[in-house]
């Protein structure tokens, strides 16, 4: 298939990126490079040294003789270059991981609240308008997220609830409760596709994607150069991927609030399967398809405990501590997701038990003396949020 993917090089676009070329797809990769710039802005690096686009395109090319075209330009702000790249790829799918991903990164100020809608929802809307323009019947795959549902009082289905009100039936996109201005930036996105379903007989694929967790893939152990960009930061780290790297440093697993809040998580060798499996399987012309992509649900304090667990097994002395939270959420709450879709069409599951955190532990442990103290505890506050820099 000739895919193109938005945002390829990012932690899951990279290896996304490998992972289709190395099954023989036809792979085009787009980015800006903004992940770079906002890392610098914040002032964080990845914990594995990562090569610039081009140098890791031109690795993966000496190491199996595949290349995979780029090009670089902003979706969101140049919408020219976003029909040319279509008008000349003509894609059969789209895989768009191109945006801003980091809740507290949006909860900074003014400013970055509104780079991160603008950037978001307006590079979506390019990509709608590109594909109506140049390739009307490819599938879109988009990343969309788990905690654009937050954390109802009742079970959250796959995107589309079956509702009765005063005698009457219809089924409506499932009402959403985000937690940060990122996570709206996806409910919109959302509403935006399914209105191009609507119209446009798009076909769409949203994956509400829980939290990755995860080091490496297949592919990015074929060579250094070919590591994915992991964070363990209070901006971009996510929360297994940070509780590791404190482990293995000796600081406490910093677990917010109580830690009793439940999410949904999944591999990052999971979230490859499972993008595969909705590119292979495309929804049809007029469907606004939504999966649940996650594979386990646990309580914060739960992954404090097996990533103690592991690392005590290593020999490490793990402590747990709960900070107050900088976050506004909900700690005590009812969480019940759906997630039999991607099930259905064949995925099988990695699992977060002792081996999988343990190899975490051990790559982290090699790269130890690349980590910056100073960017693990949070600085960003919900409460604060507007109060920040611009104001
Ligand atoms: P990432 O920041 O590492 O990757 C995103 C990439 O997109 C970056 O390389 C960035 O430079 C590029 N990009 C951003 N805006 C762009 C624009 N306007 N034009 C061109 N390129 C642009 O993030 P990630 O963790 O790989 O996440 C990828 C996607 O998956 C995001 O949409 C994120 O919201 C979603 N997601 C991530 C997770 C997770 O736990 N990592 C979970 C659920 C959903
Ligand atoms: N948390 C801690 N300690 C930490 C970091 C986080 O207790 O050191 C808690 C948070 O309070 C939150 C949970 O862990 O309750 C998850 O936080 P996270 O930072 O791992 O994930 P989140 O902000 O939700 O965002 C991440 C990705 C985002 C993706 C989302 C999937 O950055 O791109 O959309 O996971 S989901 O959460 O399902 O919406």
């Amino acid at each position: 298939m000739r895919i193109l993917i938005l945002g390829a090089d990012g932690y899951l676009g990279w290896p996304t990126a490998m992972h289709f070329s190395s099954r023989g797809d036809e792979v085009h990769l787009v980015d800006n490079l903004a992940k770079r710039y906002w890392e610098a802005e914040v002032g964080v690096e990845p914990l594995i040294p990562i090569p610039s686009f081009q140098a890791r395109i031109d690795r993966w090319a000496e190491e199996t003789g595949k290349t995979m075209p780029y090009s670089i330009g902003d979706i969101a702000e140049n919408h020219r270059f976003t029909y040319d790249i279509f008008d000349k790829v003509k894609p059969d799918a789209v895989i768009h991981y191109a945006e801003q991903p980091s809740a507290p990164y949006s909860m900074l100020d003014r400013n970055a609240c509104l780079a991160t809608q603008r950037n978001n929802v307006l590079g979506t809307l390019n990509v709608m308008f590109a594909m109506q323009h140049a390739c009307p019947d490819a599938h879109l795959v988009k990343l969309g997220t788990m905690g654009e549902y937050g954390t109802p009082n009742i079970d959250i289905e796959e995107g589309w609830l079956e509702v009765e009100h005063n005698g009457r039936k219809d089924r409506v996109l499932y009402p959403k409760k985000p937690g940060s201005f990122y996570h709206l930036s996806k409910v919109h996105d959302s509403n935006n596709l399914e209105f191009g379903c609507r119209i446009w007989d798009m076909r769409v694929t949203d994956l509400n994607q829980g939290v990755v967790y995860g080091i490496d893939t297949d592919q990015t152990g074929l060579h250094d150069d070919l590591a994915t960009s992991f964070h363990y930061d209070a901006v971009f780290g996510t929360v297994i991927n940070r509780f590791v790297v404190q482990a293995v440093l000796g600081q406490p697993l910093t677990v917010y609030g109580a830690g009793t809040q439940t999410r949904a998580f999944l591999n990052i060798r999971d979230t490859l399967k499972c993008v595969e499996l909705a590119v292979r399987n495309p929804a049809d012309a007029g469907e606004f398809r939504v999966f649940n992509q996650f594979t386990e649900d646990f309580s914060i304090l739960d992954l404090a405990e097996k990533v103690r667990a592991a690392g005590t097994a290593r020999g490490l002395d793990v402590a747990i501590e709960n900070l107050e939270n900088p976050r506004i959420e909900q700690e005590d709450h009812y969480y019940n997701a759906k997630h039999s879709k991607l099930a259905d069409l064949g995925l099988d599951p990695i699992l977060l038990d002792g081996a999988v955190i343990d190899h975490m532990l051990d790559v982290a442990m090699r790269h130890k003396d690349n980590v910056h103290d100073d960017q693990i505890r949070p600085q960003v506050r919900w409460r604060h949020a507007g109060l920040h820099r611009d104001e």
